[in-house]
C-alpha cells in the first residue's frame, strides 16, 4: 500500500489538508533533498508516529506518572530508553525532549544557574544557536564565551583553552550544525577537565553516523550527550539527552537532575507517539545494515565534495569528514548564499544558505550554502549520482553570478525580491530541474512503498 492509500479518512474529511500533504510528498519525491539536517523516515517510523499514543497524557516518567492508563506508554518509553542506551553505549537516557533546543535548554537547567558562564562554538563558525549565541536563551540567560575555527576550518583549540582558563565556564559544548570535520571530543574533554566544566556533546547532526560507526563516539569523553532524532538517525522529530559513565562519575545525581529539568522543569506531557517512533527508529539504527547506510552517507559526502571542487567550487576546509559540506561563495560575492539557495531550489535541489567561518556578510544574507547527503543516501543514491549532482549544483550556482547584494541596506530586500523573480524564470535552471526529476524517478521513496 503506498503513502496516499493510507490517507483514505483524510481524503473523506479534509481535502484541503490532504492536498497539501500530497503536494509536499510530491516535492520530496521530485527533488534532491540536500539540507544536511533533514532525512526521510521509514514507513515503519511514520506508522509509529501516527499511532494511538498521540492520544495520551503521561507527565512524569515510567512507573511515576501523574495520570492513569500509562501501562503501555511506560513500556514504550522504556523500550526507547533501552535502545538509546545500547545505541550510544551510555547508562542513562531521557527520550522526552520535544526537540533539540528544549533538550539543550534542559542541560543548562540541570547543570547551571542563570548568569553562569558557558562556552560553545560560535554560530558563524558552525555552532548552534543554543551553544551561547546572543539571540538564543543560551546567550540571554547565561554568560556565553564563544570559541571559533581557524582559517583551515578546524576548531582553534588554543583559543578554546585560553578562553576556558580565563572564564572558567560551568558548561562547555562540543558539537555543531555546520562543522565539516569530526567533532573533537577528546581535545575538548581535556579542556573541560582542566577547568572542571561539564562537557556536553551535541551530536544532533552525526548521531546516526556515531551509531553506524562512521564517526567517533563521544561517550568515553563527555558527561552529557544530546541529539535530535530526525537527522542522520532517521527518526521522528524529537531528541534524547544521555548521561555517560563519565558524567555519573563527575556527578552521581546528574541523570536525575536532567530528568527533573526536562519534566517538570521545561516540558509538560511527553509526546508518546514521538517516543514510540523514536523506539522504532532506534531499532532500525541498531540493525547491521544501518552501519552500511552511515558509511555510505560519508562516502557520498566525500565524493560530492571532491566533485564540487573539480567543478570549480570552493569548500570551507577543502572537503569534509562527515555528512555535510559548506560552499564558500565569497568567490562570487559576499552574502551570495541567498541567490544560490534560490537557484538551487528552482533547479529542484533543496539546500540552506549558511554562514561560513569569518563570514564577511550577516547570518540573514550569509556567504555560503550548506549541503548534505543523508537524505540522498536514504534514497539509495551513491557516488555516481553525486558526480551528476555536483555538476548541477555548480551550474545552477553559476547562473547567479551576475547578482550582487546592494551595499545600501535599505535596498537589499527589494533587490533580492527582483533577483528571485528572475531566477525562478531562468531557463537553464528549469532544464536542470527536469533532469533532477528524471534522476529522482529512479530512486522512489514513499510512492511505491520503498522505505
Ligand atoms: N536546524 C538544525 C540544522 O539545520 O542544523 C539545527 O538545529
Amino acid at each position: 500500500m503506498n503513502f496516499s492509500e493510507r490517507m483514505k479518512k483524510l481524503a473523506e474529511t479534509d481535502k484541503e489538508a490532504l492536498e497539501l500533504i500530497q503536494l509536499e510528498l510530491q516535492r520530496q519525491e521530485d527533488g534532491l533533498e540536500m539540507i544536511p539536517s533533514e532525512n526521510f523516515v521509514s514507513m515503519a517510523v511514520m506508522e509509529a508516529m501516527g499511532s494511538v499514543f498521540t492520544n495520551k497524557y503521561s507527565e512524569g516518567y515510567p512507573g511515576k506518572r501523574y495520570y492513569g492508563g500509562n501501562e503501555f506508554v511506560d513500556k514504550a518509553e522504556n523500550l526507547a530508553i533501552e535502545r538509546a542506551k545500547r545505541a550510544f553505549n551510555v547508562p542513562r537516557a531521557n527520550v522526552q525532549p520535544y526537540s533539540g533546543t528544549p533538550a539543550n535548554f534542559a542541560v543548562y537547567l540541570a547543570t547551571c544557574q542563570p548568569a553562569d558562564v558557558i562556552m560553545g562554538q560560535a554560530l558563524p563558525d558552525g555552532g548552534h544557536l543554543t551553544h551561547g549565541w546572543k539571540t538564543s536563551f543560551s546567550g540571554i540567560f547565561y554568560k556565553p564565551v564563544q570559541y571559533h575555527v581557524k582559517q583551515d576550518g578546524y576548531i582553534d583549540f588554543d583559543e578554546a583553552r585560553r578562553l576556558a582558563l580565563a572564564h572558567r565556564p560551568k558548561l562547555i559544548w562540543v558539537g555543531a550544525s555546520a562543522y565539516v570535520r569530526q567533532f573533537p571530543f577528546k581535545e575538548m574533554a581535556e579542556i573541560a577537565d582542566e577547568v572542571g566544566a561539564y562537557l556536553a556533546a551535541d551530536v544532533a547532526h552525526v548521531s546516526g553516523l556515531i551509531i553506524g560507526g562512521a564517526h567517533p563516539s563521544p561517550a568515553p569523553y563527555c558527561h552529557i550527550i544530546t541529539t535530535t532524532t530526525h537527522k542522520t538517525l532517521r527518526g521522528p522529530r524529537g531528541a534524547i539527552i544521555m548521561t555517560t559513565e563519565k558524567g555519573l562519575q563527575k556527578d552521581p545525581e546528574l541523570a536525575e537532575r536532567i530528568d527533573k529539568a526536562v519534566f517538570p522543569g521545561l516540558q509538560g506531557g511527553p509526546h508518546d507517539h514521538q517516543t514510540a517512533a523514536i523506539a522504532a527508529a532506534l531499532k532500525e539504527a541498531l540493525k547491521p545494515e544501518f552501519k552500511e547506510y552511515a558509511h555510505q552517507i560519508v562516502r557520498n559526502s566525500k565524493a560530492l565534495a571532491t566533485e564540487l571542487m573539480k567543478n570549480g567550487m570552493k569548500l570551507v576546509s577543502n572537503g569534509t569528514d562527515n555528512h555535510l559540506m559548506l560552499v564558500d561563495l565569497t568567490t562570487v560575492a559576499k552574502g551570495h548564499g541567498v541567490f544560490a539557495q534560490e537557484a538551487l531550489e528552482t533547479a529542484g535541489i533543496t539546500v540552506n544558505k549558511n554562514t561560513i567561518p569569518h563570514d564577511p556578510s550577516s547570518p540573514f544574507y550569509p556567504s555560503g550554502v550548506r549541503l548534505g547527503t543523508p537524505a540522498l543516501t536514504t534514497r539509495g543514491m551513491k557516488e555516481e549520482e553525486m558526480t551528476a549532482i555536483a555538476k548541477w549544483v555548480a551550474e545552477a550556482t553559476r547562473e547567479t553570478e551576475k547578482y550582487r547584494l546592494p551595499a545600501e541596506k535599505s535596498e537589499i530586500a527589494e533587490y533580492v525580491k527582483g533577483a528571485k523573480r528572475e531566477i525562478r524564470e531562468n531557463a537553464a535552471l528549469k532544464r536542470i530541474n527536469t533532469e533532477v526529476r528524471e534522476m529522482c524517478r529512479h530512486f522512489p521513496l514513499y510512492t511505491d512503498g520503498t522505505i
